[in-house]
């Protein structure tokens, strides 16, 4: 009998390259999006709102959103606005908000798509992978993003395809054809780099004997990151934490071995500082992968695997395919174990509450 286990995970890792080409097709044929955009013309600031891998993909997209647009952008659960909407909107201007979710049915994304138009008459554009749901129904607009058809129960080329769509909005808000047009020239970059990366990351997870898994990124990154670490615990069922990577220095290193593996995405903005704590975290004996754009000799040295991206494109315009290695670690990681990355325990596709548990946070 023919092992099936995490076959749906990799056919959707690998096909990402692909399926952002097709994405981005289907988005300029929309033009500058004008009409999407129309309703929240006249927000100063942005609010994005997720759970799970779409608060981690918010936190990546609000951090883009404020580099491209120059716009206040900030993320959050949807669960901390539910809960604390007073903290969360207090002394807010005039306010846009963006609702993310795969499902376009979690119950948290979806009251809290409800409570911003009907409570706080605060517009909400929704970003989904899957039309003609509740929360597309929620929301005064939706952008027209390619179904992205995923089989397997963990999210991947849907973060990364939502996360593309929302850098693309960012560059017709800020009407920068510049960015728009390096986005389109990022899938043939991201196939040059899936081409051998699974190969790489199934020897290098074979090969070594990892305990503890740790996942480190500044800026924009910090989001992936956490997506990573995420991916790491759900379809390989490990213990894996994320921090802003200068941080892990402020006590979380006390964990540091050789069964640590530690997996950096290198910023080229905060590169030298965040290169100091990969030699650092070396120099503990830590297990390190690193993912850069392109690596100078001392980050080789510290590195026990190097992921190059060696793009042209500017970091921004890049950024998605950082999320690659971290996806297939997860994969192969789980493999070894003998699961299925493709059914993590204790886990269902969506997080649909009673309605009693969603009234009585409102
Ligand atoms: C969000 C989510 C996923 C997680 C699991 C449960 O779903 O938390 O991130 O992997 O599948 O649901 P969605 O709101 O994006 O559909």
């Amino acid at each position: 009998m023919r092992d099936s286990r995490g076959v749906l995970s990799l056919a959707e890792i690998l096909s990402q390259p692909k399926f952002w080409g097709r994405c981005l097709e289907a988005l300029e044929g929309e033009g500058s999006l004008e009409e999407i955009r129309k309703p929240f013309r006249l927000a100063t600031e942005w609010l994005f709102v997720g759970c799970g891998s779409s608060y981690y993909l918010a936190l990546a997209a609000a951090a883009s959103w404020n580099a491209i647009t120059r716009m206040r952008a900030r993320a959050i659960p949807a669960s901390e606005l539910l809960l604390f909407p007073e903290l969360v909107l207090a002394g807010v201007g005039e306010t846009a908000a963006v609702v993310i979710s795969r499902s376009g049915q979690t119950s948290e994304a979806v009251r809290a798509a409800q409570l911003l138009e009907r409570e706080r008459n605060i517009r909400v554009l929704a970003v989904t992978g899957t039309p003609n749901q509740p929360l597309e129904r929620s929301a005064t607009a939706t952008l027209p993003l390619l179904p992205c058809e995923e089989q397997s129960m963990v999210m991947t080329r849907s973060f990364s395809s939502m996360l593309l769509g929302l850098q693309y909005l960012a560059a017709c808000q800020a009407e920068d054809r510049a960015f728009a047009e390096s986005l389109s020239r990022l899938p043939a970059t991201a196939d040059r780099v899936m081409s051998d990366l699974h190969r790489r990351i199934r020897e290098f997870v074979m090969a070594g004997q990892f305990a503890d898994y740790v996942c480190l990124g500044q800026g924009a990154l910090y989001g992936l990151a956490c997506e990573t670490a995420l991916k790491v615990t759900e379809m390989s069922v490990s213990y894996a934490q994320s921090f802003h990577t200068l941080e892990f220095r402020h006590g979380p290193k006390s964990i540091v071995g050789p069964e640590t593996l530690v997996i950096f995405l290198l910023s080229e903005q905060g590169y030298d500082a965040e290169c100091d704590v990969l030699r650092e975290i070396k120099g503990l004996r830590g297990t390190t992968l690193a993912i850069a754009n392109r690596a100078d000799e001392s980050a080789r040295n510290a590195s026990d695997l190097l992921i190059e991206l060696n793009s042209d494109l500017p970091p921004l315009a890049h950024l998605a395919a950082y999320i690659f290695a971290g996806q297939l670690v997860g994969l192969y990681t789980g493999l070894k174990k003998g699961l299925d990355p493709d059914n993590p325990r204790h886990l269902s596709r969506v997080v649909v509450l009673e309605e009693k548990e969603t009234a009585k946070q409102s």
